[in-house]
């Protein structure tokens, strides 16, 4: 394939910055990132990747002018929009549900009309979240023909964003797709989300706190093998369908905090059960059966507590990266 040029939504956030690196390693493409740099995004994150190849635009997504120059930019066939931005952490969304529905319905909705101006291509990042939750004890699994069900104000902005891109899909004709992915984790990921919090506690000689009982189920897969699927879905996805990213990586809250206590040289049990979250999703679980067989996508971090054990020495060995957000959190 051609170089691309691609126009990376929050790609100074967790998720965003690691498909960038991911993307400039192993394509010749050519990225500028648009990001708000809210609490959530850092320009460290991008630090050390040429310049010649990725630049940053510090702007909003629900700003027409800044999206309208930028979406216009994308003159090559290839080129696409590749959006990450939103609001991201359901706690925040449970304190403060305004900025959520401005960035991730009114700033998708931005985007869209931009890519139907200009005829751009797009991808839409999005989460398992819009489907709702699973009993612990129920042997489903989510698919595409899942249908929404979102519990918190995140969640349910991220399914009113998806529906936005399929109607302009269907009804204007944007060349778009959707991917639906599970729990991420990996370097780089904010400290107030479960896994970095629970690391940077430990560095910091706190004891992990689990919400409610610490049964919650969450699907774990590494941040790597996302920006993997993202890129094959760039490349092969069909325009106007929807694929589901997961790995099968299923653990309990309890256990995952229980191989972060015993990597980190501590009792498995060193651990508190706080309040519960307000609504809190039981359980998530991807069958990301489509990506593999269409598209031939396979996860490499089939194990989880290597790439669990990599994520603690990332956290080790970057303190300058996380102090700052974990004294404002
Ligand atoms: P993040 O909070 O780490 O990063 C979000 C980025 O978006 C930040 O850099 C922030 O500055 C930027 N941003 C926020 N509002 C903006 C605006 N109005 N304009 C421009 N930039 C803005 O989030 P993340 O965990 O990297 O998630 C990225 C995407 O992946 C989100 O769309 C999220 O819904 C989705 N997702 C996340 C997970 C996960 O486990 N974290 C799983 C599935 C899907
Ligand atoms: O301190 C904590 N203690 C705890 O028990 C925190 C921060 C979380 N939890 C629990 C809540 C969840 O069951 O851990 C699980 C994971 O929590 P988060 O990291 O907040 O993630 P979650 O709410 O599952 O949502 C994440 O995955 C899907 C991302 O934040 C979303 O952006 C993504 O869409």
């Amino acid at each position: 394939m051609a170089p691309r040029h691609l126009l990376v939504t929050g790609g100074a956030g967790f998720i965003g910055s690691n498909f960038v690196h991911h993307a400039l390693a192993r394509t010749e493409d050519t990225v500028t990132v648009l990001d708000k740099l809210t609490y959530a995004g850092s320009a460290a994150s991008l630090a050390g990747l040429p310049e010649e190849r990725m630049s940053l635009v510090r702007g909003d997504i629900a700003d027409v002018e800044v999206v309208d120059e930028l979406v216009g930019s994308l003159t090559g066939e290839d080129d696409a929009i590749v959006h990450f931005a939103a609001e991201s952490h359901n706690d925040n969304s449970l304190s403060d549900p305004a900025p959520f529905v401005r960035t991730n319905l009114v700033g998708t909705f931005t985007l869209l009309e931009a890519a139907r101006r200009h005829g751009a291509r797009l991808h839409h990042v999005s989460t398992d979240e819009v489907y709702g939750d699973l009993a612990l004890e129920d042997p489903a699994r989510f698919t595409e023909a899942t249908a929404y069900n979102p519990s918190s104000p995140y969640s349910s902005t991220k399914a009113g964003s998806d529906l936005l891109v399929r109607a302009w899909v269907r009804s204007f004709g944007v060349r778009a797709t959707i991917s639906n992915c599970s729990n991420n984790f990996g370097p780089r990921q904010h400290v107030e989300k479960f896994i970095p919090r629970q690391i940077t506690n430990l560095i910091d000689g706190i004891r992990p706190r689990l919400y409610g009982a610490g049964a919650n189920v969450r699907d774990w897969i590494h941040v790597e093998d996302h920006s993997s699927a993202v890129l094959r879905i760039l490349e092969a996805g069909r325009i106007g369908e929807t694929y589901l990213i997961g790995a099968d990586g299923e653990a309990s809250n309890r256990e995952v905090v229980e191989l972060i206590l015993q990597l980190m040289g501590r009792a498995p049990d060193d651990y508190d059960l706080v309040a519960d979250r307000p609504g809190h999703d039981l359980r998530y679980a991807i069958d990301a059966t489509k990506l593999r067989e269409e598209l031939s996508w396979q996860p490499v971090f089939a194990d989880f507590a290597s790439g669990l054990a990599q994520t603690i020495d990332w956290y080790r060995d970057n303190e300058d990266w996380w102090r700052g957000q974990k004294a404002a959190t």
